[in-house]
């Protein structure tokens, strides 16, 4: 079972304590091409915000820890995408809106100590540790297809355990029906946040969504601790839904009998609806959802048709019986 622990991070804890070895070389590693680059930049250039971020010894960096991650059924004959594209090619608008943004600048993201809020309808409310919950079930390797509602797509090795799992833990009441994700939102650690956004980004489930098997509470991938820029520490993988919904670098878990508020829907509900699910046949207003381009290895990547549900309509089609799939986009 999780340790509960109060909503207060223990103060005692010293960062010797929660740093591996490794997490403290990495921050070495990265302090030293931050004062390289401090150099080249002139002192002048930095701005305050920056600072404390990677030069409090006190706070730690992503560290990429090797996860102890058994295989699992869930895999495809399609070719991995490489991970340096899935790690450099990102959308984290946080860290900036270009996709090579959040591979630059999320390294300003700490992600020691993280606690995760569970609120709303649940037995009890409650504040968890990360390291808790990544050693409440046993981490296994699936990988999924990931596509983009821009028509890109990759084949990511995801590092996780079922969602549904994490959610029993939280025991929502009978009355809930969704779950809704919510980011972190700090400015210090995100001096690129762009305006115009109604932050911190939100994304939600149908909670029978939520606790599909295929529905995956993601803490690493490639067999590694997550990247910053791909939603360390933790994140939500919807492999047949479009990757919006896949929320990033989770602060809490609300419950509730209302469909949440997310992000994309909010800012226009025309283009991005509630479900998103991978669907050919409902176009973007703006572009055709019915082929996709494939990142893998290759310099010149191919388009492919889009599958209904990107594929795993045999999994996940059920849910949505009756419902018409043109309205509920
Ligand atoms: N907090 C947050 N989560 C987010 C996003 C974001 O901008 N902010 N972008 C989403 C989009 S559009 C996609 S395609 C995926 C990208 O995940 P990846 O970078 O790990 O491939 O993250 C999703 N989660
Ligand atoms: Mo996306």
């Amino acid at each position: 079972m999780l340790v509960r622990k109060s909503a207060s991070f223990d103060s005692t804890l010293r960062s010797s304590d929660i740093t591996p070895k490794d997490a403290a070389e990495k921050y070495q590693q990265d302090r030293r091409r931050f004062l390289t680059r401090a150099a080249a930049l002139g002192a002048g250039a930095l701005t305050a915000t920056h600072l404390p971020s990677l030069l409090n010894p006190s706070q730690t960096v992503h560290a990429a820890d090797k996860l102890q991650a058994a295989p699992s059924k869930y895999t495809t004959t399609e070719n991995q995408t490489p991970f340096n594209k899935a790690t450099s090619y990102n959308n984290f608008y946080e860290f900036g809106t270009d996709k090579s943004d959040p591979a630059k600048h999320a390294q300003t993201l700490h992600t020691r100590p993280w606690t995760v809020q569970v609120t709303g309808m649940v037995k009890k409310p409650q504040t968890l540790d990360i390291e808790n919950i990544m050693k409440y079930r046993p981490i296994e390797s699936r990988l999924y297809r990931h596509r983009c509602v821009e028509a890109w797509s990759m084949v990511i090795p995801w590092d996780g355990y079922s969602l549904s799992d994490f959610i029993n833990f939280c025991e929502p009441l009978p009355s809930a029906k969704y779950v809704q994700f919510t980011t972190l939102l700090d400015r210090k650690q995100m001096p690129d946040l762009p305006g115009g956004y109604d932050w911190p980004y939100t994304e939600g489930l149908r909670l029978d969504e939520a606790m599909n098997p295929l529905a995956l509470l993601t803490f690493g991938c490639y067999g590694e601790t997550l990247p910053n820029q791909n939603g360390a520490p933790i994140r939500v993988v919807m492999p047949w839904k479009y990757g919006f919904k896949n929320c990033k670098s989770i602060v809490k878990f609300h419950f509730t009998d209302k469909q949440p508020k997310t992000t994309w829907n909010q800012i226009n509900s025309q283009e991005y609806g509630f479900y998103s699910n991978v669907n050919p046949s409902v176009n973007h207003p703006r572009w055709t959802q019915a082929r996709e381009r494939r990142i893998d290895s290759s310099a010149f990547p191919k388009t492919i048709p889009t599958l209904p549900f990107n594929g795993y309509a045999d999994q996940v089609a059920n849910l949505y019986n009756g419902m018409d799939l043109k309205k509920f986009y």
